[in-house]
């Protein structure tokens, strides 16, 4: 991939700021905004690779939900060498998957890579070893996450795995300061500007909606998994296994 343009989107004042959307603009400097934006997000991508290896298995899907601008589905495609399965990557914003073609075009040659235009509450999921919502629940009304939750297990294969990674909100307001104020401190450090920070927080207040690791769980054994452990996390940002 080339290097990714760079992320100004909130560099300067916006009069009314807008609800943050996966448009035109977003996508040409998703890339570089990700990895400034998620403490980790290089960590939970390259191990969704090493996982996949384990997991997958012949004759099976993966799913890649939510999956911007394809980083997870290269991530496994590079580890899935010569594996008979078929990787489906699906999102619903035409900009992201117009640049995730390209970029999975780019890529060398692998197993096949089927690239889907929906939203992920209406796709149906069948006969998958490994599915992955990365940093794309937190993007679902709270309501519907529990049944969103339970068409991924159902779909999942026995001995199946998610990779569900999230922003956290904390039940402690310490604890909750503290890791609101550490992840801006992480963006800080990765050249984002006061008025960056503050804006693009607006822009998503409305639009992604964190919840607690407890909320997190709960509602995973309520879709049906057998267990489920967080694996990584990095201030408010963590990443989750759980197993059919
Ligand atoms: C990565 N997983 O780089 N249906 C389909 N797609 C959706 C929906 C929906 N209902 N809601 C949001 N999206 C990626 C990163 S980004 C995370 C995922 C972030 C899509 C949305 O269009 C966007 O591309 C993605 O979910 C969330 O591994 O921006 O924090």
């Amino acid at each position: 991939m080339n290097s990714p343009e760079r992320d100004a989107l909130y560099a300067r004042p916006v009069a009314k700021i807008a609800d943050f959307a996966f448009d035109e603009q977003v996508a040409r400097v998703f890339a570089d905004m990700i990895q400034r934006s998620v403490p980790g997000y290089e960590t939970i991508t390259s191990a969704i690779g090493l996982l996949s290896t384990r997991y997958v298995r012949p004759g099976s899907y993966c799913y890649d939900l939510g999956c911007a601008l394809g980083a997870a589905t290269l991530a496994m495609r590079r580890h899935l060498k010569e594996r008979n399965c078929v990787i489906i990557a699906v999102d619903n914003s035409p900009a992201m998957l117009a640049r995730c073609r390209e970029i999975i075009q780019q890529a060398h040659a692998g197993i096949p890579v089927e690239i889907v235009c929906a939203d992920i509450r209406d796709i149906k999921i069948h006969n998958a070893s490994m599915i992955v919502l990365n940093f794309t629940l937190q993007f679902i009304p709270p309501e519907e996450r529990l049944a969103l939750l339970t068409k991924v297990y159902r779909g999942l294969l026995a001995g199946g795995i998610l990779i569900l990674s999230e922003k956290l909100a904390f039940a402690d307001a310490r604890q909750q300061t503290l890791h609101t104020e550490m992840h801006h401190a992480f963006k800080k450090a990765h050249g984002y500007s006061e008025l960056e920070i503050s804006q693009k927080r607006a822009a998503l207040d409305k639009v992604l909606l964190p919840e607690t690791l407890a909320r997190h769980k709960e509602r995973l054994q309520q879709a049906g998994f057998a267990s489920c452990e967080v694996w990584f996390q990095y201030f408010n940002f963590a990443s989750l296994i759980a197993l059919k």
